[in-house]
């Protein structure tokens, strides 16, 4: 396999102005008829032109008209080249596909017997010949025919333009896209599907028409994802003065789809996952996953589709920025400083449970990498969250205002064109007269910075100096880091727990101050202090850095009972946690009692009962670190003691909180009508947690407690909570509610997908068992989600159990990861990922990691894509 490099990007040799495609549908032999007006880019120094296509069947190339022979042009490798050609020509050409062989997902397939396509990143050169590069933006006009009984829809990017009969049972539709595009946001879709549909009114005055596709019988699913879709309308015009250029938006859902969903221009294809939604089926995570997921693809009308990548190590241009946009919408949907602070904190959990580990990690690359064997592996967290991080630290750096005005110049600039990720930086800086060169480091440097801080404090001259000190460790490529710039929020914090009004170089710097550290190291004085004080530094989570500091007990604790700011109040919860889970489980390790100080249980109490704080703060609060953030502050991993370990500290703090845990589990109860507003969903979520603690240290009264919850809940959040505390306590009516369970729900795939997750996690599910839920008829590997729900949530869901100690788990994994590279290497890479931090793995569990990684790699036939992330393990 190649290595693409990001200093070889070269100009295209000619570009597309228009596309007129014309499809003749059918599942085993499509035809492609594809019409493009080429010119020859005055920019290029390259000759001929370059065509990219995948297992196609070339029919006829026609050149002006003229019928190409082969010697004409060559086929070699993923290229079609022309060698001599005018600066003018109209290429016509046809090709042939078996949309239904295609097991990949990419191109254009077939799920339940219609029509979808994923372009990106490199998926329209499987479905005709084109220069297949987000630099190449042209005008689309698509025609589709297929059988008129079989595929009632027929949908494409833009405009509908016209449509008929053709007579013989076929019918059509021509579609008009009005905006340039790169080929990655091509769609189409013929299918048998019903659609919700609405006018809205945008802010202009013009009237758009809005479509929620979805397979018949799921039209009672469909509410919230169209509520979703006018919200996010309505808060891109607010927000960022971006409005809806399209008279038809379009979201059609489907069942087999790789990832969340795809932005196509106008036609937005999701995974069902992210469209269906009643409180029967969606949980609080499935209504909050389908308002982010909408949202990100609706904002990508402008940040990704009008003004695009120049070429794929861009990619976070578009993601890190959409991502950052969604988070900003969620914030907003919620509307309050506390709901906010909330999201913050998940998004903190995902960068340190996700996003650290892959930075740390045999994958680690920057936001905008320098290279890359297989694009699709560049889909993760560091170019969407770490991105997004990036983003972020602009608006920090400059306000909402000043990166509003960022905003407003990015797209001034760059409407329509392919840009790249230095460009947004430039906007940034332009806009607001700053220097931002030193910024450039966040996208071209690998790993997650450390920040280390220590605090003096000089009574008699009332002066605070705190030092912050940065350094980043080795990557693969990069063994030297230069320092990054940094914005470090700061507060200083009273004995009372009260802010101090802060003067920083002698000027007022409100309760928390930016400091902006550039130089490896830098001191930073705060004056006019009467008293010691406590640091609350990186507030709001300012940098995508870790922070260390010698925090005492009592400073933790003080900060987890007083921080204005609630990310590092919630902070001060998990660093004593994690203290105490990586004491606990070192004692595991040497065969010591586990204790739990009365003190962390203290404070946890008096979060718990603190009915003047959200319960959503407090769910969060009191969720302690998972198995997997714990393994990654460990320099040689046990995953069964830090099972042990976190299980004995939710056992301690059942019964130690029963009491009060009871009293929360009845007083956040959600009567009435199920709605997955944020207060709602928080109550549900600190009663659920209430009953997850009580569930560790189970008895009668406990089980019967889950065992009601279940037969009465009336949403699937209780539902599933208490289905999940049922099987974790090992309860008596465990075996039955799973069950009923299934069936009950055994038409509604995604809640079979949780059937499935539920089982995959639970802390009593060895291989063994995962192989026997592998028989059952409802699995298949050839749908990702399903295949997500048992295999994945075993691999990376269930640590103690897949790390087996005789090495079971990592042959499954192996088995699978040949298995699914054989249908779907997308997925298959993915799950490949699982195994990235084995050289931190106990001497006994690493060998048997390694050998499971050389089984793959040395199995012949493997996609690029695994084949990227194996040898990369193993490097
Ligand atoms: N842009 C798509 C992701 C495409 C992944 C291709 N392997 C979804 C999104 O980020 O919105
Ligand atoms: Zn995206």
């Amino acid at each position: 396999p190649q290595t693409i490099y990001r200093k070889d990007y070269t100009p295209p040799t000619y570009l597309v102005d228009t596309v007129e495609l014309g499809f003749d549908l059918d599942p085993d032999r499509t035809i492609v008829a594809s019409r493009l007006a080429m010119v020859r880019n005055p920019d290029s120094v390259g000759e001929g032109i370059e065509l990219h296509g995948v297992n196609l069947q070339l029919v006829t190339l026609r050149m002006n008209g003229k019928t190409l022979h082969p010697g004409d042009y060559d086929i070699s490798g993923d290229m079609l080249r022309i060698p001599s050609a005018p600066d003018e020509v109209t290429l016509e050409i046809e090709t042939l596909t078996a949309p239904v062989k295609n097991t990949t997902l990419n191109g254009l397939y077939v799920s339940n017997g219609n029509f979808f396509t994923q372009c990106e990143a490199e998926g329209f050169r499987s479905i005709t010949y084109f220069p297949d590069r987000p630099d190449v933006m042209a005008k689309f006009t698509v025609m589709l025919r297929a059988d008129k009984k079989k595929y009632p829809v027929l949908l494409s990017n833009g405009n509908l333009i016209d449509e008929g009969d053709l007579g013989d049972g076929r019918h059509y539709a021509k579609w008009e896209d009005p905006f340039k595009k790169p080929s990655y946001l091509f769609a189409l879709v013929a299918a048998r599907l019903v659609c919700q549909e609405e006018t809205f009114r945008l802010k202009d005055g013009r009237d758009a028409l809005l479509q929620v596709w979805v397979e018949d019988g799921n039209l009672d699913k469909t509410d919230y994802a169209m509520q979703s879709l006018k919200n996010s309308i309505r808060w891109d015009e607010e927000r960022f003065g971006l409005e809806l250029d399209l008279d038809r938006f379009m979201i059609v859902a489907v069942s087999d789809f790789n990832m969340g969903a795809m932005e196509n221009k106008g036609l937005n294809i999701f995974n069902t996952k992210f469209v269906l939604a009643n409180p029967r089926v969606a949980t609080d995570v499935d209504y909050a996953g389908i308002e982010a997921v909408v949202g990100h693809e609706y904002f990508h009308n402008w940040t990704g589709n009008r003004v695009t990548c120049r070429d794929w190590f861009q990619l976070s241009l578009k993601e890190g920025l959409t991502v950052f946009r969604d988070q900003e919408f969620s914030a907003d949907m919620i509307g309050t400083d506390s709901g906010r602070a909330v999201t913050r904190i998940e998004q903190v959990r995902t960068l340190r449970q996700a996003q650290f580990p892959e930075d740390a990690g045999p994958m680690a690359h920057p936001v905008r990498p320098d290279s890359f064997v297989e694009i699709n592996n560049f889909y993760t967290v560091t170019v969407y969250e770490k991105g997004a991080e990036v983003v972020r630290m602009y608006q920090t750096l400059l306000g909402r205002e000043g990166f509003r005005k960022g905003m407003d110049l990015y797209f001034e600039r760059h409407d329509e064109q392919a840009v790249e990720c230095d460009d947004f930086r430039a906007a940034m800086a332009d806009a607001n007269n700053r220097d931002l060169a030193q910024f450039e480091r966040w996208y071209s440097q690998a790993g997650t910075p450390v920040v280390t801080a220590s605090g003096r404090y000089d009574a008699g001259a009332g002066a605070f100096a705190l030092t912050l000190t940065q350094s980043c460790p080795p990557t693969p490529g990069q063994p030297d880091k230069l320092p990054f710039h940094i914005p470090v929020a700061v507060g200083l914090l009273g004995a009372s727990g009260k802010d101090m009004h802060l003067t920083l170089d002698g000027a007022k710097a409100g309760t928390t101050a930016i400091l902006e550290l550039t130089e490896p190291s830098q001191t930073f004085r705060f004056t006019g202090i009467k008293e010691e004080p406590t640091p609350s530094i990186l507030r709001d989570f300012s940098a995508p850095v870790v922070l260390e500091y010698p925090y005492t007990d009592e400073q933790l604790l003080h900060l987890f009972s007083h921080d204005s700011d609630p990310v590092n109040r919630w902070e001060a919860g998990q660093r004593l946690a994690m203290e105490r889970l990586l004491k606990m489980t070192a004692a595991v390790g040497s065969g010591n009692k586990l204790a739990l100080d009365d003190t962390f249980i203290d404070a946890m109490r008096k979060i718990l009962v603190d009915a003047s704080l959200d319960a959503a703060f407090r769910e969060n609060a009191l969720l302690l670190p998972s198995e997997s953030m714990v393994a990654e502050q460990m320099d040689m991993v046990n995953p069964q003691a830090i099972h042990l370990a976190r299980q004995a500290m939710r056992h301690t703090i059942g019964t130690s909180l029963r009491k009060e845990l009871l009293a929360q589990y009845e007083a956040n109860q959600t009567p009435g009508e199920y709605s997955p507003d944020a207060v709602s969903a928080g109550k549900r979520g600190l009663k659920n947690l209430a009953l997850a603690y009580l569930s560790a240290a189970p008895d009668d009264d406990i089980n019967m407690l889950a065992q009601r919850q279940f037969d009465r809940a009336g949403n699937m959040t209780d539902r599933v909570a208490a289905l999940v505390s049922l099987i974790h306590s090992a309860a008596p009516g465990a075996a039955d509610a799973l069950e009923r369970f299934y069936a009950e729900f055994d038409n509604e795939a995604l809640v079979v997908d949780k059937w499935f997750a539920i089982q995959a996690a639970a802390p009593g599910t060895d291989v063994a068992a995962v192989r026997e839920l592998m028989k059952h008829p409802a699995f298949t590997l050839k749908n990702p989600n399903r295949a997500r729900s048992l295999i994945f949530n075993f691999c990376n869901g269930n640590p103690a159990q897949f790390h087996a100690p005789d090495g079971s788990g990592y042959a499954f994994w192996a088995e699978q990861v040949k298995a699914l590279d054989a249908l779907n290497p997308q997925v298959a890479s993915r799950l490949a990922r699982s195994m990235d931090r084995w050289r931190r793995y106990a001497p006994a569990l690493q060998t048997q990691m390694k050998g499971a990684l050389q089984k793959v790699s040395g199995s012949g036939k493997l996609s690029n894509d695994v084949n990227e992330v194996v040898s990369k393990a193993l490097t």
